[in-house]
């Protein structure tokens, strides 16, 4: 079910646009930056900036929701949807979930069948500018539908799994699927 938009329960809206993170900032070498995608899927691969920024691109915009209760709406983002990404790997019959991991090890896990929505992407642009490195430039993983740790900033790598592995967050106390309309902020939630 898509929700017509607006805040969330719990959440109020944000003036400028709040910087999150719990690691440093990566460098980014165009020369040397590498995209891998690996685990349950046929073609493992590997992009470079080039090659990444050779696939189809795509312009959307969608709202962000903080678990610590900021939301951003109206964001437009550019660059490439998910489904792109996986086309290319071509999942295997079993993959069932994902990590999407940054250079540091944090790392975000979601549903397979979540990520290929039309409203996800890995995005390197933010409202007509190149995606800042302290909001994730040059490439960040952006999903409307759940709280904000699981856009994962400086995206390197997505794993391909045949089962549920927890992120960063969702180790420490988050809850795992994080659906900011069902208030989905804690794991003691879960199962209820
Ligand atoms: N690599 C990485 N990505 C991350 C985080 C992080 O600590 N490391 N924090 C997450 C959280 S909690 C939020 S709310 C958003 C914040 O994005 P922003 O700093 O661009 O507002 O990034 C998410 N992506
Ligand atoms: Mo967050």
């Amino acid at each position: 079910m898509m929700p017509a938009g607006g805040l969330p329960p719990g959440q109020h809206l944000t003036r400028g646009w709040p910087i999150l993170h719990a690691e440093s900032i990566p460098p980014f070498d165009p020369q040397s930056w590498r995209f891998r995608v690996d685990g349950h899927v046929e073609e493992p691969t590997v992009w470079t900036w080039a090659e990444f920024r050779a696939l189809p691109p795509v312009t959307l915009t969608s709202d962000f929701h903080c678990v610590t209760g900021w939301s951003k709406l109206d964001n437009t983002w550019e660059g490439v949807r998910f489904r792109e990404v996986a086309d290319r790997a071509r999942p295997r019959p079993g993959a069932s979930h994902v990590l999407v991991e940054a250079p540091s090890g944090y790392a975000a896990n979601l549903p397979l069948e979540i990520l290929l929505q039309d409203d996800v992407l890995f995005a390197w642009s933010h409202d007509g500018e190149d995606l800042p490195p302290e909001h994730g430039g040059p490439l960040r993983l952006v999903v409307p539908a759940r709280y904000g740790w699981k856009s994962v900033k400086w995206a390197t790598r997505t794993r391909f799994l045949d089962r549920d592995v927890r992120g960063y967050w969702e180790e420490r106390g988050y809850h795992n699927e994080a659906d900011p309309w069902l208030e989905q902020r804690y794991s003691w939630q879960e199962g209820r």
